[in-house]
Order: structure tokens, then C-alpha cells, then sequence
């Protein structure tokens, strides 16, 4: 195909700037079609149906902006159609997440949520696929490659039993490729004549993914995995490799914490503690540890599986202030093909001319820019407190559960900042009690983590263990779980805490501050059930690149993500 440009729907859902962006890298255009009546659907040439969130709300709008005839025509007229993510899902015929709202149906099958009974729902992470070998040649279909790993987000999926398979496969004439999540099966990828479809992202999937971009950009729809990269540690190390319980690799995130310092320029810097000033008696200057779209490219290419910023003076700012944090996840999103998540300052804001911003407006603005996730801190706290006050009754207005209607939980984290607090005598205590082993100044014996806003700065009454149960039943999908009195000391995490988190929610949790060298990694995930372990300072430091700690890993026996 000579034509370079990609058609794009744009049904309002999701990180579109990213997809554009993996669009680009691979030298094509991208035009987005925003109505189901322009010209340009029925004359495209590759039409890729992107989407995230919740299936009923992409159904919705996509019937609202006049797309699910159109749709249909383009993919009858046999030229290259793909689906990403809730645009595979829109292709079954319904889900359980919105029972009343109908698919469209290229395929009989009802989406069902993951079973969270027994393991972290929404899936989130990097899964593997069972790829069908095309006709006894050895090669794959668009380049999806069975050694790779790529990445997942979402609660629903087209789970599957032998029987269906089979059914797709041999009666439909499907090709399909599988994931695993715990026990369940379900499709990762679909093709069948000119469509292809896939459940992962593959423009947050590393270099995997752009591969699996590109061969349906060009059409590529048959290539020979010649080399299979090898990711298995060493044959003579002795280091059997385990999966963890879910099939996912253990996730490595490295996080930038991002302000401006005395001089006005942006810069990532790190704390002690919270404490981002070097140390002199009359107050240091903000630690400078580099750029944030340097520092988070560098991190991209180490193998790092997600980047985070956090701007942590953003409570000082209006959002007008903070633009230049829209830029930089503009300028990251052009060369970090890995999800991106970005705090500080997610909350309903007025700006200087008194107009009155809404906490989904500004996570809008993020997700334009090309943010996957936001982080909200403070303003879930204030969420907490009040669901908490108001006898657990939701008011469908706060920043997380606006955020998560409109996209889905998976793009809504709440970043914790606990602090410990020792208890002499439990009995009485309404918070919810750690036994510890690290007894307390006084031989205390127990404690709880205390949960403070606003960079560390307002302790509230409230235990981390109530206000994550409480953040999650408004609507929040994954806990960036900090703590204050391990930040920046390199003594590891505080495995007390990640693993009464751990107790109290189902959704994915991130281990947080202490990290100083790869054992840390290690233990974090050997002694508890964190899902996913952020590092800062020692990769600011040099001390350590994210492919050391991998490897580290690799060599004591953990799964993780390596990208070519
Ligand atoms: O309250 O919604 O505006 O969000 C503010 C965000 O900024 C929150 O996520 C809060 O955690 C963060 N924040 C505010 N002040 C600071 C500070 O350091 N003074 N940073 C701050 C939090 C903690 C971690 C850090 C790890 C790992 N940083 O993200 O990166 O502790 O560090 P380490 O590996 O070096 O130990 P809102």
C-alpha cells in the first residue's frame, strides 16, 4: 500500500494521543474521524476502532455519532479494519458490563468480568500469548510473537471454554490467539479475512507492540518469527523461572517526581521523606536530578513498564500554572510506548478568571495529552473522609468516580501517603491494626498507617486500610501505595504495609518508596502480594538502571517484562 495515512475513529474514549503517536513512529499519518456521515470512513484505507473504558459508554457513543452502520459497510467492503482494546469488545455481541447495550456482533459471544475472587480485577499488566501457528509454517499472524509480552487493561473480556474456541476456530473460521489470567482463558487477539483485533494495547506494548502495529499497517498478516528472543535466564544459573499466580510479569515502574524549582524550570527531583531540599541548615535548594521527558525516555528504554509523574507542588497551582506538565506528558507520550500515569493536582480547580474547572476536565486534558492513567492524592482523601461521613453512600461527584464513569476504573489510582502511627493499647482503636514486628519508640506493638494529603503535610484522621476500601468502592482501579517514612531512605519497602493494603482491596496495588538497590525488588515481591514495585531515586542516582533490577530478577527466579 502506497497511501500512508490511517483513519482513526474517535468515539471520545480514551488515549488517542498515543495511539497517534505509535502511528507516527511507524512513518504514517493519522486522521481522526469524529461522525459516522464523513466521507473519509467509507474511503479509508485502514480504519483502526481504538476505545477504553466501559463497553456500554463506547457503544453509546458510538451509535450517538451515527458510526455503527458505517462501521459495518467498511469492514463488509474487505479493507483492513482494526480493533483495540474496547474496540475488539465492541465487535461481540454484548457484555455484562452493560447488559442492556448490544455490540456489533461480528462475533455470538457475551463479554464476562474476570473472576476477583481470586485474583486482582481489572487485569493490569503484561500478559503472554498462545499464538496459532499459520498453517504448519511457522508463522504468526501480525507479527504476534509468543515470547513477547504485552499489555492489558481491562475487567471484561471474552472468556472463553474449549468448546468456544473450537467453535471460532473451526466452524467460523477465526484465528484467534489466547492469554491467560489466573484460571481464566480468554481472547488477546481475533483475525478473520480483513479484520484484526486485539484485547491488549499494542501502542503501550513496547517495541512488541509497535511490531504488531505496523504488520497490519502494512498487511502484514503472515510473518516468520525467525529469531524468538530469548528472555529465560542463563541455562547453567539453575533459576527456574516462575510464573506469578496470575501470568502476569511483575511490573517495575520507575516514578518522577516533578516541580519547579527556585529558578522556575521544571525539573524531577526526590525526597527525603518527602523532603526535596538538600540538606543545610537555612534550607537547600530543590534537589535537580535531571528533565522529566529525558529522564522518562531514558526509563522507556531500560525496560521500565510504566513511567509515572507526579507533580507534587501542583496543590499550589492552578492547572493554567500547570500546563507545562500537559507538555511534558505530550513530549513523553511521542517516545515512551508504555502506559504513562500522571498526579498532583487531579481535582475540580478554579482558574485565575474564576472559571471553574472540573477534576474530569483536567483528567481529560491529561488523557489528551497522553496520559493512560491519572493519579488522584489529596482529593481522594477528601472523597474518603466524606463517603466514609456519609455512611458509605456515593454521590457519583467526586474526581474518582466522574473520572472512572466516563473512563473506566483502570485510568483511576489513588497515590497514598501514609505515615505510621504506633498504638500502646488496640482495643478502642476504630482503624484497622498491624501486630508489627518494627515495635514502636515505646515497645509498642501495634500500629496502623495514618493517611496524610497534601505532600505529607495535612495528617488526617483516617487509616490508609479505610481510605483505600473506601477509594475503591468509589470507583478507583489501582492504589499507588507511598510511604512517608520509607521515601527516599533506601531501606526497602514496608512490606507491613503493602500487605495490609493487600487485605484490603482487590484492585492492584503498587509498592512504594524505599527502594535502593534490586534485592529491594526481590523481597517486595517474594514477602508480599504487591502487584507491581516503583522505584525513584536510585534511578535518578545512577545507582541502578531498570534493566539491572530486571535482570537482577530474572536471576532470582521473577518473571518480568524484557523488551528487544
Ligand atoms: O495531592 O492529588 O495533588 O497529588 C500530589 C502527588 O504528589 C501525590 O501523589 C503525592 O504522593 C506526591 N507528592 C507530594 N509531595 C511529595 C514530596 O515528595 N514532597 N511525592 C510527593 C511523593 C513519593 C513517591 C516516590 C516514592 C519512591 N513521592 O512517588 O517517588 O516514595 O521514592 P524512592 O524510591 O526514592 O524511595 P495531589
Amino acid at each position: 500500500m502506497t497511501n500512508k495515512v490511517v483513519h482513526v475513529i474517535d468515539a471520545e474514549s480514551g488515549n488517542l494521543q498515543s495511539l497517534r503517536n505509535a502511528i507516527e513512529h511507524l512513518g504514517f499519518q493519522v486522521s481522526f474521524i469524529k461522525k459516522g456521515t464523513d466521507p473519509a470512513l467509507a474511503s479509508a484505507e485502514r480504519l483502526i476502532l481504538p476505545g477504553v473504558g466501559n463497553f456500554g459508554h463506547v457503544m453509546d457513543q458510538l451509535r450517538k455519532m451515527g458510526f455503527v452502520e458505517p462501521i459495518k459497510a467498511y469492514v463488509a467492503s474487505g479493507k483492513p479494519f482494526m480493533g483495540i482494546c474496547v474496540g475488539v469488545q465492541a465487535l461481540f455481541s454484548g457484555s455484562e458490563e452493560s447488559p442492556d447495550t448490544k455490540g456489533l456482533n461480528f462475533l455470538d459471544l457475551q463479554l464476562k468480568k474476570f473472576d476477583d475472587k481470586t485474583k486482582t480485577v481489572p487485569e493490569i499488566g503484561w500478559n503472554k500469548l498462545t499464538v496459532p501457528e499459520l498453517n504448519k509454517s511457522g508463522k504468526t499472524m501480525y507479527n504476534l510473537n509468543p515470547a513477547a509480552r504485552y499489555y492489558f487493561v481491562h475487567s471484561y473480556a471474552a472468556i472463553v471454554d474449549e468448546a468456544q474456541i473450537s467453535d471460532l476456530e473451526k466452524l467460523q473460521g477465526w484465528k484467534l490467539a489466547l492469554a491467560q489470567y489466573g484460571e481464566e482463558k480468554f481472547l488477546a487477539a481475533i483475525a478473520k479475512d480483513n479484520i484484526f483485533a486485539t484485547q491488549f494495547h499494542p501502542e503501550k506494548s513496547g517495541k512488541a507492540g509497535l511490531k504488531v502495529i505496523r504488520a497490519f499497517l502494512e498487511q502484514e498478516k503472515e510473518v516468520s518469527l525467525d529469531v524468538l528472543p530469548s528472555y529465560l535466564p542463563p541455562g547453567d544459573s539453575g533459576v527456574e523461572l516462575k510464573d506469578t499466580k496470575t501470568g502476569l510479569t511483575h511490573r517495575i515502574i520507575a516514578c518522577l517526581d516533578v516541580r519547579t524549582n527556585d529558578e522556575g524550570d521544571l525539573v524531577v527531583t526526590k525526597g527525603d521523606q518527602y523532603n526535596v531540599r538538600e540538606k543545610k541548615a537555612s534550607g537547600g535548594d530543590v534537589r535537580n536530578l535531571g528533565k522529566p521527558v529525558k529522564l522518562a525516555e531514558k526509563y522507556y528504554k531500560q525496560g521500565a513498564d510504566e513511567v509515572t509523574f507526579l507533580n507534587i507542588t501542583s496543590f499550589r497551582n492552578s492547572p493554567i500554572k500547570d500546563q507545562p506538565m500537559l507538555e511534558v506528558l505530550r513530549q513523553a507520550a511521542k517516545t515512551c510506548f508504555v502506559p504513562l500515569t500522571v498526579g498532583g493536582g487531579i481535582r475540580t480547580v478554579v482558574d485565575p478568571d474564576g472559571t471553574v474547572i472540573s477534576a474530569l476536565e483536567v483528567a481529560t486534558l491529561y488523557f489528551r495529552a497522553g496520559a493512560d492513567k491519572v493519579s488522584i492524592g489529596s482529593d481522594a482523601v477528601k472523597a474518603a473522609e466524606e463517603y466514609i461521613a456519609r455512611g458509605e453512600k456515593p454521590t457519583g461527584k467526586t474526581p474518582i468516580e466522574m473520572i472512572s464513569e466516563a473512563y473506566g476504573n483502570q485510568a483511576v489510582v489513588i497515590s497514598v501517603d501514609p505515615k505510621r502511627y504506633y498504638v500502646a493499647d488496640p482495643a478502642g482503636c476504630k482503624y484497622n491494626m498491624i501486630k508489627t514486628k518494627d515495635k514502636g519508640p515505646n515497645g509498642e506493638e501495634y500500629c496502623y498507617y495514618r493517611v496524610t494529603s497534601q505532600g505529607g503535610r495535612k495528617v488526617h484522621e483516617l487509616g490508609a486500610y479505610e481510605l483505600c476500601q473506601a477509594c475503591e468502592k468509589l470507583g478507583a482501579g489501582e492504589v499507588l501505595l507511598n510511604c512517608i517514612d520509607r521515601d527516599g531512605t533506601n531501606q526497602g519497602y514496608d512490606f507491613e504495609l503493602i500487605n495490609q493494603i493487600k487485605s484490603a482491596v482487590s484492585i492492584p496495588v503498587i509498592a512504594s518508596s524505599g527502594a535502593g538497590k534490586p534485592q529491594d525488588f526481590v523481597d517486595v515481591f517474594n514477602e508480599t502480594g504487591a502487584d507491581a514495585a516503583l522505584g525513584a531515586g536510585m534511578f535518578h542516582r545512577g545507582d541502578y538502571t531498570v534493566l539491572d533490577v530486571k535482570k537482577y530478577m530474572i536471576g532470582h527466579g521473577l518473571n518480568v517484562r524484557m523488551d528487544e
